[in-house]
């Protein structure tokens, strides 16, 4: 098979596979999207493709920070692309046109600047990850010290940053006085405000006007967003194209469950993503915190407890019975830490979490979810761990998650395999781990300071470092499997 999808082949498919229900190729862009992955095509695009059979205003110019990768293989299918549903049973194919393009920041940073700037654009959506805010280890202010902000300070006619992108194209924006709308779609707690802040801090170091004009002309969204989305393997490749008759390299694998909370604090047009399945609301705060701690967080101690079990894949790790015991008990404790959601059972929703984790149909590996815990931990456990506390009592479950965490952290698995860590701060993180590895007390104390995942109390709480220390010196000892089960049995 060498035909790839195309709008040449897009009428050969079978009618089991959906397609664009609108005029595609000649709907007009108002989305410019940073950070173009797996998830946002797997999520707000397809919000976007749903509302574009209502409104054809809404086409995306996507842009990657980085790779050409998702460029190279886009380009050649027009830019369409498979999303397919795959639930416990079936499978869903749809074909998305809603990405009008995508531009590689590196190759072209100057059209990247100018599609954010063009009046016609409202919205700027974003997922560039948990560490692209370039944030200090406060987790609240601009990281000065960060080489692409040292750079795009130095030289902002080609950033390499998110704050660069955005100072650099509302200062030309300024000329048009059009307003814009930012959201963020990335797994931080009011991911809007700290959008909001770091391109303030970025913008009043570098040009005040702009962060004057920004003040009073951008608004800045915080959202919730909510779908598992694998990264695409050369198994799915193939298995889709199978399907297709014509090979779509770009295709995305995900579950049938997706959900968007979005603050409804437009500064111009609003994409009515709410006729389409998302929820516009005054404050989006309690559905964040019940996302993070009860998806995320769990996600993250399944990632790391089921990776030192030996488990390639989230499905697997919560098939096992004291993984499953481990969570669920968690589970119940991270629920004690949140407000009330509105329209919401937690616990129904802790429970539907994790069947979603057992669908194997859409294997997530525990490696990809342990990624970048520097990044993730603070908002999806550390912060709960702090709410319990100030209860006065210590979460023997977050302790021993983050004593997992530790232990990962050494870079060997239980039978002795060196693994690499991926995380901003893997290597010196790692150092500290190994370095320590014989003084547990020493290297939770240094592992926590270094990551900035706690707060500067909880540092000095030597209760909550010795907790962690215990459950570490149990896993140094045993194993994690039998420091797991002897957790559960006491
Ligand atoms: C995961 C998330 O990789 C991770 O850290 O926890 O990507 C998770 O799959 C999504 O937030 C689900 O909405």
């Amino acid at each position: 098979m060498t035909n790839l999808l195309s709008k040449q082949t897009l009428d050969t498919l079978s009618d089991t596979v959906k397609k664009p229900s609108y005029a595609y190729q000649t709907a007009e862009v108002g989305i410019v999207h940073i950070g173009i992955g797996a998830f946002h095509r797997a999520h707000q695009a397809v919000f976007t493709d749903d509302l574009l059979a209502l409104d054809p205003h809404w086409k995306i110019t996507a842009v990657s920070l980085r790779s050409p990768a998702i460029r190279d293989s886009m380009a050649p299918q027009d830019n369409l692309y498979t999303v397919v549903e795959r639930g416990a049973q079936e499978d869903k194919f749809r074909i998305v046109g809603a990405i009008d393009k995508v531009l590689v920041a590196p190759e072209e940073p100057q059209r990247v600047i100018d599609e954010i700037a063009n009046p016609n654009t409202k919205v700027v959506t974003l997922t560039v990850t948990e560490k692209g805010y370039c944030r200090d280890k406060s987790g609240k202010n601009l990281d000065f010290t960060n080489p692409v902000i040292v750079h795009d300070i130095a030289d902002l006619s080609a950033p390499k940053s998110l704050p660069g992108f955005i100072v650099a194209a509302c200062k030309l924006r300024m000329r048009s006085n059009e307003k814009l709308t930012i959201i963020s779609c990335d797994n931080l707690s009011a991911n809007g405000q700290v959008t909001e802040r770091v391109i303030q801090q970025f913008a009043q170091h570098v040009a005040p006007d702009v962060a004057a004009w920004i003040t009073k002309n951008v608004s800045f969204c915080n959202s919730m967003v909510d779908r598992i989305v694998p990264a695409t393997t050369e198994k799915d490749i193939d298995s889709v194209s199978q399907v297709l008759g014509v090979v779509d390299k770009s295709t995305v694998v995900t579950e049938p469950f997706k959900q968007w909370v979005i603050e409804d604090k437009f500064a111009n047009d609003r994409p009515a993503w709410d006729k389409v399945g998302a929820l516009f609301v005054a404050d989006v705060h309690a559905y964040e915190h019940m996302k993070l701690r009860l998806l995320n967080g769990i996600h993250s101690t399944l990632a790391y407890i089921g990776f030192l079990k030996g488990y390639e894949y989230i499905h697997q790790a919560v098939a096992d019975e004291d993984c499953l015991l481990f969570v669920k008990a968690l589970q119940a404790q991270l629920v004690s830490t949140l407000d009330d959601v509105p329209g919401i059972d937690l616990s129904d929703y802790a429970d539907t979490i994790l069947a979603r984790f057992a669908n194997e149909r859409v294997p997530y590996k525990t490696s990809q979810v342990a990624c970048d815990g520097s990044q993730k931990l603070a908002q999806r456990l550390v912060k709960p761990c702090e709410i319990i506390r100030e209860r006065g009592a210590i979460s023997e479950y977050i302790t021993f998650v983050l004593a997992a965490w530790c232990r990962f952290l050494e870079g060997k698995d239980s039978a002795g395999n060196v693994f690499s860590i991926t995380d901003p701060l893997g290597e010196a993180l790692n150092n500290l781990a190994v370095q320590h590895c014989n003084n547990e007390l020493k290297q939770v104390e240094s592992i926590l300071r270094e990551s900035g995942v706690c707060s500067a109390q909880q540092l000095a709480d030597s209760d909550f470092l010795t907790a962690i220390a215990a459950h570490l010196k149990e896993i140094h000892k045993v194993g994690v499997t039998q420091a797991l089960s002897g957790f559960m049995k006491r």
